[in-house]
């Protein structure tokens, strides 16, 4: 199994090593979904372990998430095949005050391999900036809404709030996701849903349509 030398790849924040381990795997058959989850996922699991142990610098979590990019890129195309259709439109972003991307970016990858045209508003997103893309984009069918520092979560809870307040929320779902996020705290602010990983999250957004 490619798996060990993927995670430590990226652990090791080697971009290019990544990359190349990852396309091999491909040529030999391993599928895309199974390398995102046990070799880039939970190399960054492993490496949320040694950053609570303050086992590693900024530096190192920076050139890990780098590696993690890297090896995405090659699965990219495969993840992104778009056999499920024309599902609409769907807009991401992260709440305010993150600046944590790779869950988003994830997110979004799934959802045009699921057949959304993704509308992405990048980090540390507003509420005022998710309503004007909504308003810009009245045709969208989910928002999805990222966190991973419990220090957003407030702002995540104002931005699903103003959502909730416009007039055409009944022709839009509102997705919220991230790791201090729960399902209990999606339900008390008002999301339509929450799930722990990006796959679930394309399947449920797909039953929304
Ligand atoms: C990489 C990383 C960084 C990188 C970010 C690089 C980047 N471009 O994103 C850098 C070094 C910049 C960073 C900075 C900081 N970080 Co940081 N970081 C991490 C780390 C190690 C990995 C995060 C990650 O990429 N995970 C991999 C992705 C794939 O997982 P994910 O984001 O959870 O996404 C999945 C699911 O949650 C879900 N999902 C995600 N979004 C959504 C949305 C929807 C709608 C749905 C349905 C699902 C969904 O699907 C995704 C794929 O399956 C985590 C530790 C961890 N275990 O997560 C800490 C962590 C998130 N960071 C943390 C902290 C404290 C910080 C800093 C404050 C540190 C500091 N002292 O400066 C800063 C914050 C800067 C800021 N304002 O945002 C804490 C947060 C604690 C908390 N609960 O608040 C963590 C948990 C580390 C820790 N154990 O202490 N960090």
């Amino acid at each position: 199994m490619p798996y060990d030398e993927i995670q430590r790849a990226v652990i090791e924040g080697k971009p290019r090593l990544a990359a190349k381990l990852v396309q091999k795997a491909l040529d030999s058959g391993e599928k895309a979904t199974d390398l995102l989850d046990n070799g880039l996922l939970k190399a960054m699991r492993r490496m949320g372990i040694n950053f609570q142990d303050d086992d590693s610098d900024i530096a190192r979590v920076l050139a890990c998430a780098r590696a993690m990019k890297a090896g995405l890129e090659q699965l990219e195309p495969l993840l992104e095949d778009g056999r499920f259709g024309n599902n609409g439109k769907a807009i991401v972003g992260t709440a305010g005050g993150d600046l944590h991307d790779v869950g988003k970016n994830i997110v979004a990858i799934m959802f045009r391999g699921s057949g959304f045209e993704v509308v992405d508003l990048g980090v540390d997103v507003s509420a005022q900036r998710f309503v004007q893309a909504v308003q810009d984009h009245p045709d969208v069918k989910i928002v999805c809404v990222s966190s991973l520092l419990t220090t957003s979560l407030p702002e995540m809870r104002h931005i699903v709030q103003c959502l909730n307040e416009m007039e055409n929320r009944s022709q839009f779902h509102v997705m919220v996701g991230g790791g201090p996020v729960t399902g209990e705290f999606a339900r008390q602010i008002g999301a339509d849903a929450y799930t722990e990983n990006a796959v679930d999250a394309a399947e449920i957004a797909r039953t929304f349509v």
